[in-house]
């Protein structure tokens, strides 16, 4: 038997450009392994460790597999260790330029390392490949075989026909598609095939489960701070008007500016919860879209996001009472949408606040009243203008921050680390298949739904949450965040 790790050790082995670094990416959630179309990119052995619970070392694949058999067939042969063959070879060949690579990937072999050999499904076996198979059946080490499909054609059924005589399992794995759910299977296969081994794989797995949920939690808390952030913001400024025009002008001006502000609050949220989930080719839309056309402040967005009209009529109804600048209009809504066809009924300012329209933000000058100004020296009066924009009235304003931060989470939970596109991620064109799953905020409880209204007024309000407040809300985002990231994880692409 060959003398084996304590901690369990697998050398990535396969033909060039058959998906290894890909595969090896996609397991240990790092997409800055080293992957290319170009062959060899990949030339020395690279180690990865999960915890110190199983380490997977990245080879440069087979050269010259058809030559290396037939060495080894040759070398003297020990009944009781299958690697002294290999051990040989290595010995003799160690800087024998045409069995480089082979060297290379044997090392951790001859370590006490066991073998995942990575194929192409999307490709025929070839008599190289059978070379390649017999190979890592001659070593006796523990070894499992990975199906990773590249391309359209489907040769599946020829390669687990051959896979089967030589490893100890056989699965289909797909680097660019693989879920986290694919990820936690394989580790298992390992696990149940090689006993030595198990608890370290078992381990492992409980510490990828446990990654997982600290995750969700992590991300509720960032969804937190930006409905926190995003309610509560305005924007100001203070200059010396002394025309209409010049009025009109800083109004448009400060209205930009509160919009962009908020985008960006949003798109630094995004981006942290991205970091989150280990992705450095994804970024959030909102920061390279045009803030109008399918950003936070879109028609779109507006229309499409958040809660339904019937919802946000109940939710003006509901906190009418404790809305603060919103009051007279939401309480007016409300008493005029008693027995009306909702939508039919949904109109003007209203509407903006209570419906499925984006609010023109307007421009207030608070800090003196017209009398007094007017008492005031002109020298004054110029400079008390300050301007003010904001809070976000809107009652669907924290569900479309919320709606986005489920597209986004859905996105970066769902997608493969060894995919090596870069990416802005388009929540307007996510959200549908989360609604037809029933995970938007529309499909939230009534109880869910009232609870954080109560939250998102207070927060208007008070201009904050208190620790147990705040907790409340994070518990109820942190439910539905697990429940998206669940059907993310389970999803087969
Ligand atoms: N479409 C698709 N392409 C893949 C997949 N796995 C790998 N590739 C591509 O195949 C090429 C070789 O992948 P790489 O992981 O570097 O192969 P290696 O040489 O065996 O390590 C790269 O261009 C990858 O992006 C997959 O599952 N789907
Ligand atoms: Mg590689």
């Amino acid at each position: 038997m060959p003398i084996e790790h304590a901690v369990p050790a697998f050398a990535i082995i396969g033909a060039v450009n058959h998906g290894k670094s890909s595969i090896l990416s996609t397991l240990m959630e790092d997409d800055a392994v080293a992957v290319s179309s170009m062959p060899g990119v990949t030339v020395h052995a690279k180690r990865f460790a999960l915890r110190d619970l199983v380490v997977f070392h990245d080879t440069p694949g087979f050269q010259n597999a058809r030559k290396a058999l037939a060495e080894i067939n040759r070398a003297p042969a020990d009944a009781n260790d299958p690697l002294a063959k290999f051990r040989v070879f290595v010995e003799q060949h160690q800087t024998d330029p045409q069995f480089e690579a082979e060297c290379r990937l044997l090392k951790p072999v001859l370590a006490g390392a066991g073998i995942i050999y990575v194929v192409d499904g999307s490709l025929a076996p070839t008599p190289l490949n059978e070379c390649e198979m017999e190979l890592a059946r001659l070593t006796g080490v523990t070894r499992l075989a990975i199906v990773n499909r590249t391309g359209e054609q489907d040769y599946i059924g020829q390669w687990r026909a051959a896979l089967n005589r030589s490893f100890n399992a056989v699965r289909e794995f797909n680097a660019h598609s693989a879920s986290f759910e694919d990820r936690k299977d394989l580790l298992e296969t390992l696990a149940n095939i090689n006993r030595d081994w198990k608890p370290y794989l078992l381990k492992a797995v409980t510490a990828l489960q446990e990654d997982r949920s600290a995750r969700i939690d992590d991300a509720a808390a960032l969804a937190v701070s930006l409905v926190c952030d995003c309610l509560t913001f305005s924007a100001r400024l203070s200059l010396k008007i002394d025309s209409a025009e010049a009025r009109t002008a800083a109004d448009l001006a400060l209205q930009e500016r509160f919009k962009t502000q908020l985008a960006k609050i949003e798109s630094s949220a995004h981006n942290k919860m991205i970091a989150l989930f280990a992705h450095h080719l994804v970024q959030s839309s909102s920061e390279s879209a045009s803030l109008f056309k399918d950003g936070l402040f879109s028609v779109e967005t507006w229309r499409l996001m958040g809660l339904n009209a019937k919802q946000l009529t109940m939710t003006g109804a509901a906190i009418g009472a404790v809305a603060g600048a919103g009051t007279d209009a939401l309480t007016l809504g409300h008493t005029l949408l008693l027995g009306t066809a909702v939508g039919a009924a949904i109109g003007g300012t209203t509407a903006y606040l209570v419906g499925k329209k984006q609010p023109s933000v307007s421009v207030k000058t608070p800090r003196f009243s017209k009398a007094l100004q007017l008492l005031m020296p002109e020298k004054l009066q110029l400079s008390a203008q300050e301007m003010v924009v904001g809070p976000m009235q809107a009652n669907n304003f924290p569900w479309i921050l919320l709606d986005r931060a489920l597209c986004s989470l859905n996105y970066v939970a769902g997608r493969a680390h060894g995919r090596r596109d870069e990416t802005a991620i388009q929540m307007d064109q996510l959200l549908p298949s989360l609604q037809q799953k029933k995970l938007s905020v529309e499909y939230w409880s009534d109880e869910d739904r009232k609870r954080c209204e109560k939250l998102f007024a207070k927060l208007r309000l008070s201009k904050t949450l208190v620790g147990n407040e705040s907790q409340e809300l994070k518990d109820i985002i942190a439910r539905h965040f697990g429940e998206v990231v669940a059907s993310a994880d389970r999803a087969t692409h």
